[in-house]
């Protein structure tokens, strides 16, 4: 059988996945990596990655690479781009860090515009400590938490909507998923276009995960489809 094409920019002493089979991550992470290859930024990016299954990526890429506390990948990024203004850096983190535990830290960068490119990646909860109710999680969803199901009044957050307004004009926002690997990388490139152009970007890109979703290959596309009813893909802010 045939291996999958992996980009060049894979650090090839990695393990071959340190994910769960059926993760959105791996999948975001090879996309990524096709436009580091794409660009030629491999030895003038850094990569900083949060805490939460994204840390998981810490060896992926033959990049450097830096790894932060839980929610504080955007500001890590933040003092990176500060110090080293020629490098392209990359905050890579799950909703449940940059949402919740490190939102602040999000508004922060997004408001001063600040020159970093952030992905993170939506899976509706926090996954690596067992699948908690996150700010993402869906009216009714079951998580560990909730196990009856997620009683929230309000309705899931929208992150890239919500930082809209608190931009910059020419921030770059965009929503994906993992399901439109074309549109990743168009995403993708977009935003590390305009960290060059001197702007803050933010691509969210809606994922798998199939281990706490408790899902078999058929439901976890099922459930994908209902999410994507509610969790928009496109652009938010900036060009087409
Ligand atoms: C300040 C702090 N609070 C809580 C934790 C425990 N913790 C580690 S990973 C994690 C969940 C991560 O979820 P998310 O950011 O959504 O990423 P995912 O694992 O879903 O990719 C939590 C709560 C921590 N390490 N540090
Ligand atoms: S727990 Fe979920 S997010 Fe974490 S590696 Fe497994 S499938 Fe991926």
């Amino acid at each position: 059988m045939s291996q999958p094409r992996l980009p060049k920019c894979v650090n090839k002493m990695s393990k071959p996945s340190n994910f769960c089979p059926g993760c959105g991550h791996s999948l975001t992470l090879k996309n990524l990596g096709f436009v580091i290859d794409d660009l030629r930024i491999s030895s003038s990016t850094i990569f900083a990655t949060d805490i939460g299954c994204s840390l998981l990526a810490w060896d992926y890429f033959d990049i450097d690479t830096v790894q932060s506390h839980h929610g504080r990948a955007a500001s890590i990024a933040v003092g990176l781009k500060r110090a080293l203004p020629k490098t392209t850096v990359i905050s890579y983190m799950g909703d449940g860090g940059g949402y919740s535990i490190g939102l602040n830290h999000l508004v922060g960068a997004a408001r001063r515009n600040e020159a970093i490119t952030v992905i993170l990646v939506n899976n509706t909860l926090y996954a690596m400590t067992g699948g908690q109710m996150a700010p993402t999680t869906y009216k009714g969803e079951s998580t560990s938490s909730t196990p009856e199901g997620s009683f929230a009044k309000e309705d899931p957050f929208l992150g890239p909507e919500f930082l809209a307004p608190i931009c910059h004009k020419e921030a770059f926002l965009a929503r994906t998923s993992v399901d439109n690997p074309i549109q990743i990388k168009k995403y993708i490139k977009k935003a590390i276009q305009n960290q060059k152009n001197g702007n803050f970007s933010l691509v969210e890109v809606l994922s798998y995960c199939p281990t706490n979703w408790k899902t078999d290959a058929k439901r976890t596309i099922n459930f994908f489809d209902y999410l994507k009813g509610f969790y928009k893909t496109g652009v938010i802010k900036g060009e087409q």
